[in-house]
């Protein structure tokens, strides 16, 4: 096997063309295998295997940088580095990341997870390499998606004006995890579609480099002229009044042609664009019949393609559906993605209302603004995208929308830990950074139950509002269902409790609820309240029940540098109310890759380990009362 003997990028170059192109097949079935055991992002890898071959065969990484965008394709980058071992560990608690990561790798140039920073990192590192007088290259290696991202046009604006010596590698596959979307994506299909012209001017090399010594020689000279270059690909009129040289399209499957054009870009001193056609799913038939879907994958089997276990009802799909009803009978309601149609669940409203859906691209910002024109003119949006990515949008969020008070509603999907995906993902911090802006009501539901009810109350609320929740909110059942009607601001008092008082936001109800049992057997009465509000909070009821109790619990999963306890501790203090407070959430470092239950355990956020962690603080009080 090949790929056993790669140990790094040096390995490669000793390899043929035909050894390169059985290494593709091998690190293809590789990828295929771990990912169907473990789960992972699948179709993007498959297409940009032969990329990675060749640019690790023509450059020299980690002197030079390989930056990439998202980098959930960076599993081939990965075997190639020294990392072949290891990558049966992809994903798990311990392995190695799903993404690029600067803590694991040298060769891993720039952490990455969000999209469309890797063009403005790559200049950074190549403004450095000039500063300092080094030589190196530095690649940034991006997908058509990343490049309906706003970031991305402020990177190539400024790097077109640059001069800098830099790469930028367009991995075009049509797709970001839905089909692409945008008026610069027509124009990348409109440029792929050319691709018979570079065929004809290729015919036109080989004629001339058939010609006896002169003919190559002229070639060699021709080519050295940047009109010759020019023509030899497609006549793209973007990206060089951008300031790039625009090499393209290549076709990203051609090993051989690959690494012509990229020993091509290495001679000149100027920012580069090339554009490369690849496949999404290349090579594994489920994953190119359905590369959204294999996107990003759970367990699967090969033969089949089909999901070892059942996926279960999402909370967007909830949402998604009641949205539906609500758009029926009311012009006024539409739904708004970054690229994240289906993982959102609002696909379901796309084919429901295609004309009040509008999938902006990669692009929260501008997602979020726009929602703020629209409900400047009466509409009412409703704004899905997960926790993690709706970071981006923070100066949006606080000016455009609250400081106008307008009726957007923030679906916030993937809150909380999530999982696999890690350190880059976690939906952990947006109680933080919601929290402080004026006017915004933040809810958190419970189940699933009070997640239509939120949905339902935002529709009859002049005004922005956050509703948070997990990929799946589960149905806690009719035992512990929520009374009466929603009010703003309202929390719940589910269970009374006379020694301790237990506040839970959303998916920290259920486990609360469960610690107050284990709590009950030891002897101690512990209650718990459904915080459900996050903002405006509750203070009647945190006053009155933290009044009657020895010890306040908070419990959030969200960080706890200005998360909800903190604001708890705040009111009381505030007041007077001069009770400890136990404040349990996720602590205030980057929680990496592992199963939920794995990262819940580790912020000692299960059910047992808040009945003890209550326990040790009560006995430590005891102990200095
Ligand atoms: C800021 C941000 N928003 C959303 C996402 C979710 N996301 C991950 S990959 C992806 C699509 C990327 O498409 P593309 O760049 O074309 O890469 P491909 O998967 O097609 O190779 C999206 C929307 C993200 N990573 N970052």
């Amino acid at each position: 096997m090949i790929l056993e003997q790669i140990h790094e990028p040096a390995d490669l170059k000793k390899l043929s063309i035909k050894q390169l192109k059985l290494l593709a097949q091998e690190l293809r079935t590789e990828i295929v295998n771990v990912v169907s055991e473990h789960g992972g992002h699948l179709s993007s890898n498959l297409g940009a295997v032969e990329l990675t071959i060749a640019i690790h065969y023509v450059f020299d990484a980690p002197a030079d940088k390989l930056v990439m965008d998202v980098g959930h394709q960076s599993y081939a980058h990965k075997l190639l580095t020294g990392r072949y071992d290891r990558f049966p560990t992809l994903r798990q608690k311990g392995g190695i990341s799903g993404f690029p990561n600067i803590d694991e790798s040298e060769y891993d140039a720039f952490t990455a997870g969000h999209a469309s920073t890797a063009i403005s990192a790559a200049l950074g590192m190549a403004r450095t390499r000039d500063i300092m007088r080094g030589d190196n290259n530095v690649i940034a290696l991006l997908g058509d998606g990343a490049l309906t991202g706003g970031m991305c046009f402020e990177a190539l604006n400024d790097a077109g004006q640059s001069n800098t010596r830099m790469i930028v590698v367009l991995n075009d596959n049509d797709m970001s995890i839905a089909p692409n979307v945008g008026a610069v994506n027509r124009y990348l299909t409109r440029l792929r579609q050319s691709k018979g012209y570079i065929a004809v001017k290729h015919g036109v090399r080989s004629r001339l480099e058939k010609l006896p010594v002169v003919g190559a020689r002229l070639y060699r000279f021709l080519e050295k002229l940047r009109n010759l270059v020019r023509s030899i690909f497609v006549d793209d009129k973007f990206f060089e009044a951008l300031g790039f040289k625009y090499m393209g399209p290549v076709d990203g499957h051609d090993l051989k042609q690959l690494i012509r054009v990229l020993k091509r870009a290495k001679n000149y001193d100027e920012p580069q664009l090339i554009h490369v056609v690849t496949h999404k799913g290349r090579g594994y038939r489920p994953a190119e019949d359905h590369p959204t879907r294999f996107h990003g994958i759970a367990p699967f089997y090969i033969e089949s393609g089909d999901r070892k276990d059942a996926s279960g009802t999402t909370s967007g799909s909830i949402v998604a559906r009641q949205l539906i009803d609500m758009a029926d009978s009311d012009i006024r309601v539409c739904a708004i993605t970054a690229a994240m149609p289906s993982g959102t669940g609002m696909d379901a409203f796309q084919k429901a209302h295609p004309d009040r859906f509008f999938d902006v691209g990669i692009a929260e910002e501008h997602a979020v603004t726009m929602a703020a024109g629209m409900a400047s003119q009466g509409m009412k949006p409703y704004v899905a995208i997960y926790s993690t990515f709706l970071q981006r949008a923070y100066d949006q969020i606080m000016l455009d929308v609250c400081r106008n008070g307008l009726p957007v509603t923030f679906l916030i999907d993937r809150a909380g830990l999530v999982g696999e995906d890690g350190a880059t993902h976690q939906g952990v911090f947006d109680l933080s950074y919601l929290r402080s802006i004026p006017g915004l009501v933040i809810a958190a539901p419970r189940d699933v139950r009070d997640l239509k009810q939120m949905v339902a109350l935002s529709r009859e609320l002049d005004g922005p509002m956050a509703i948070r929740y997990p990929r799946a909110c589960g149905d806690l059942g009719p035992a512990i269902q929520s009374q009466g009607a929603f009010e703003i601001g309202r929390w719940e008092l589910i269970s009374a409790g006379t020694d301790v008082m237990i506040f839970a936001v959303g998916q920290m109800v259920q486990p609360a609820l469960q610690a107050a049992v284990e709590l009950m057997g030891k002897g101690i009465s512990a209650g718990v309240v459904d915080a459900r509000f996050v903002a405006p909070m509750d203070t009647d009821m945190l006053i009155q029940q933290a009044s009657a109790v020895r010890l306040v619990v908070t419990a959030e999963q969200n960080v706890l540098a200005g998360g909800f306890g903190e604001g708890v501790l705040d009111a009381l203090a505030r007041v007077g109310v001069d009770r400890p407070v136990l404040t349990l959430g996720v602590p205030n470092r980057f929680i990496a890759h592992a199963t939920i239950d794995q990262q819940v355990e580790e912020c000692g956020l299960g059910a047992l380990d808040i009945a003890r962690r209550v326990q040790e603080k009560l006995k430590a009080m005891e102990a200095s009362a």
